[in-house]
């Protein structure tokens, strides 16, 4: 069935016979918690080619396309980077015709709606599915049935060998949901599969005086697919985020396979036609459970089994940050799946014999372990049954091999690789910034879309003035589009004359916007004490989402929002700089924000960001980046031969070796007279409000001080900006720059991280 998910709606499906097809169709399954594909319809339009008619007939009638695709709310189905990449990923792939689906779940809640009220996050549900809900299709012909809960049992089979069955569950329906990713001129599409929870008890004749209960557990069931990442303070919460990883993953098993033998394929094939990828560790359950479903369902051996799918799955890991390599108490996985806990401690008590064959120390051995210290680590497991595993960039990949995974690279050497991440650049250079986007097709000719290596072509206009010129003229254009567009959504002007300062992702100490407020202070405070200072014109942009329990990162977006107001109310200082904090970030504000960005902040503290995709966003759309030493930035910095870059801070290592020398803020403090006065004037407040608070987080000298060094890496981070600031002086230099900047970032294109994969993981077939 999903073969005619993959072929493309408006064209001739291929006759072929299927006797005439010699090589197996190897399709992706690509599985993922998260799934951010933003707006569908001008991306659809897009990709058949027929934005430019629908736009023209449109007007015509004195309709704006732009008015029509406002209606539709973006599918705000992930939090951040990785499940962008997913999106993207999925587009490049239909792009390029490779056959895809992405399982994910339809979860009845987007992440949330972000509001700005009195300076502070607040929190409002997202219905995405009222007008986002659009372009799916209920597949009720692929529900499946997940089971939690109960006892498993085992018996004799008649070949002899144990067979298990599972007693007393709680069994919940999983009932698809398909929506078609379009590609750019393709044969075919990809599929996004999303799985929503849903009682069966329905069918079953409620007993007299218990229909609320059966309401309570229908909803219980249903909460299932309810949230993206359900709070885990609290027991229940563990165990719903916990039920919904598996519930996932079992869907989505149970339909690959399904499919495979709906086909007429053998099971024992299924490695040649099937790729399975963890997209980080929340999905690794899908090794336990492709194991039940051969052996239990399928009468695999255990070697058998496991043979097939460590054929079958890789993995890649999207961040060193240790609240995301998953551990589940071992208690939670034998009440939950007990069945699935039974296949991890086999799995874990295969491995650790194997690991002391090969002679490693018990101490190594516990390290390595997939269950120890009554927890189940997932992270373990899914290196250990993945043929390949990668990291998103060079650095994050070369640490993940030499550091958080040493001792599994030091067994499967041959396994780890890297996979440096990509965006789509028909989203975000071709549809979002059209004027650039035609610049550059003028210049260099041919289809950008189909080829982003050919932008290197811009190098030969390097020298040519007028070029460089119009360059800039586009900057000038896109910018006063986004000021026009905040005006109108969020009622806040800003001049498009000043530079464009822009620091957008999710709110997180470790990607250090309290850096960027800390030079903003800085900034401040150098007018003050000279309102003739000679500095920059610039707006400070801001936009991200803080979690909501994550009381540090909402304290940060307060400090942006009162620091803005105090600068509001100088009327001098006022009209140098500016702060604005946009309200719900999300995919379609980031098309708006993109092509109107000069400079990108890129400044989490060097060794965090595994790759971060927003810095290739800003550097297609020509901003200069403002950069750590950390995850793609060191790339697209090396790419563009380290001139034009700004990068400043510590190395992964040096970080390292700072933390372990003993890192003290004070010293910083003493010896540096700028921090003094950031510091003091944090404790003084702004607009009324005392930062104190993150005073004592960045000097305390409690365990938690300046956490991510802010203070270590503050004084090059202000000289980094002034040799930049002298670049953005002049504007013809600056605008070179830029324009060689854009020349390389064809590397960046997701179509070549999806050729990589392919190559190097998948060897998914191409259709023709
Ligand atoms: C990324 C996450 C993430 N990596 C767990 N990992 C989460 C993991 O709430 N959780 O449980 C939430 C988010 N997100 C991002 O992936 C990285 O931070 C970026 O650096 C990277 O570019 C992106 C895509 O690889």
């Amino acid at each position: 069935m999903d073969e005619l998910f993959n072929i493309r709606w408006n064209s001739k499906r291929p006759d072929v016979p299927r006797s005439a097809v010699k090589k197996p169709i190897k399709t992706l399954h690509y599985l993922t918690i998260e799934f951010l594909p933003g707006r569908t319809l001008k991306n659809t339009l897009f990709n058949l080619g027929w934005h430019d008619i629908f736009a023209q007939a449109l007007k015509q009638k004195g309709i704006d396309i732009n008015k029509i695709f406002d209606v539709e709310a973006d599918a705000g189905l992930g939090n951040g980077g990785m499940g962008r990449l997913a999106a993207c990923f999925m587009d490049s792939l239909a792009t390029l015709n490779y056959p895809a689906t992405a399982h994910c779940i339809k979860y009845d809640y987007g992440l949330f709606q972000q509001r700005i009220i009195d300076g502070q996050q607040a929190e409002f549900l997202d219905e995405w599915q009222n007008t986002g809900g659009a372009w799916l299709t209920a597949r009720p012909d692929e529900a499946v049935t997940v089971r939690f809960h109960g006892n498993v049992g085992s018996y004799k089979g008649p070949d002899g060998n144990l067979k298990f069955n599972y007693e007393g569950c709680q069994e919940v329906e999983a009932f698809p949901f398909d929506m078609m990713l379009s590609g750019y001129d393709s044969h075919i599409v990809s599929n996004l599969k999303l799985w929503s929870a849903k009682s069966k008890s329905s069918a079953k004749r409620v007993n007299y005086g218990e229909y609320s209960n059966r309401v309570n557990e229908a909803k219980e069931i249903e909460d299932i697919s309810s949230v993206l990442y359900p709070s885990i303070e609290q027991a229940s919460g563990r165990t719903l985020r916990f039920k919904q990883q598996y519930f996932l993953v079992s869907a989505s098993m149970q339909n690959v396979i399904n499919v495979h033998l709906h086909k007429g394929r053998d099971i024992n094939d299924l490695s040649s036609f099937v790729a399975i990828h963890i997209n980080d560790t929340h999905p690794t359950m899908c090794v336990p459970e492709l194991m039940r479903i051969l052996m239990d369902e399928h009468s695999f051996s255990w070697d058998d089994a496991w043979n097939t799918i460590t054929k079958c799955v890789s993995y890649t890991n999207h961040t060193v940050m240790a609240e995301a390599l998953e551990v589940w108490d071992a208690d939670l996985v034998m009440r939950v799946v007990p069945r699935i806990y039974q296949i991890i401690s086999e799995i874990d008590r295969r491995f650790r014999e194997y690991l002391t064959k090969l002679k490693k120390e018990p101490k190594i051995i516990e390290h390595m372990a997939i269950i120890s210290n009554n927890s189940v680590r997932m992270a373990n497991l899914a290196i250990h049954a993945s043929h390949k595993i990668n990291g998103v960039s060079k650095v994050h990949s070369q640490i993940l091999k030499e550091r958080l995974f040493k001792h599994f690279a030091e067994i499967y050497p041959d396994r780890f690789i890297n996979v440096t991440n990509g965006i789509t650049h028909r989203r975000w250079l071709a549809e979002c910034n059209p004027r650039l986007t035609e610049f550059i097709t003028k210049l260099i000719g041919g289809d950008l879309c189909k080829d982003a290596q050919a932008m290197e072509e811009l190098c030969r206009f390097l020298d040519d003035t007028n070029s460089i010129k119009k360059i800039n003229e586009i900057k000038l254009e896109n910018k006063k589009d986004f000021a026009e567009w905040l005006k109108i959504h969020q009622g806040i002007t800003i001049n498009p004359e000043s530079r464009f300062d822009v620091l957008v992702k999710r709110i997180h100490e470790y990607k250090r916007q309290l850096l960027n407020v800390l030079r903003i202070i800085y900034l401040y405070n150098e007018l003050k004490n000279n309102p003739k200072a000679d500095i920059l014109p610039q707006t400070f942009i801001f936009a991200g989402k803080a979690a909501s329990n994550y009381i540090m990162a909402k304290r940060i977006i307060k400090l942006i929002n009162q620091v803005a107001a105090e600068i509001e109310k100088d009327k001098v200082i006022s009209k140098i700089i500016k702060v604005v904090f946009v309200e719900n970030y999300s995919v379609t504000i980031a098309e708006k924000l993109m092509p109107a960005t000069e400079v990108s902040q890129q400044i989490s503290l060097a060794g965090q960001e595994a790759s971060g995709t927003g810095n290739m966003k800003a550097v297609m759309n020509g901003a200069l980046m403002m950069c750590t030493y950390d995850g793609a930035n060191a790339e697209i910095a090396h790419l563009r031969c380290n001139d034009g870059t700004f990068t400043f801070g510590l190395s992964p290592f040096e970080v390292e070796r700072t933390w372990r020398d003993g890192y003290n803020p004070i010293d910083i403090y003493n010896s540096n007279k700028d921090i003094v006065g950031v510091i003091d004037a944090l404790n003084n407040g702004f607009n009324g409000e005392s930062f104190k608070d993150i005073a004592s987080y960045l000097l305390n000298t409690c365990t938690n001080k300046d956490n991510y060094m802010c203070l270590a890496d503050f004084e090059e981070f202000i000289e980094a900006h002034k040799k930049m600031d002298a670049l953005y002086r002049k504007p013809l230099e600056w605008g070179k720059v830029v324009m060689r900047n854009i020349s390389k970032m064809g590397y960046f294109s997701a179509d070549r991280a999806i050729l990589d994969y392919v190559k190097n993981v998948w060897h998914l077939t191409k259709l023709k």
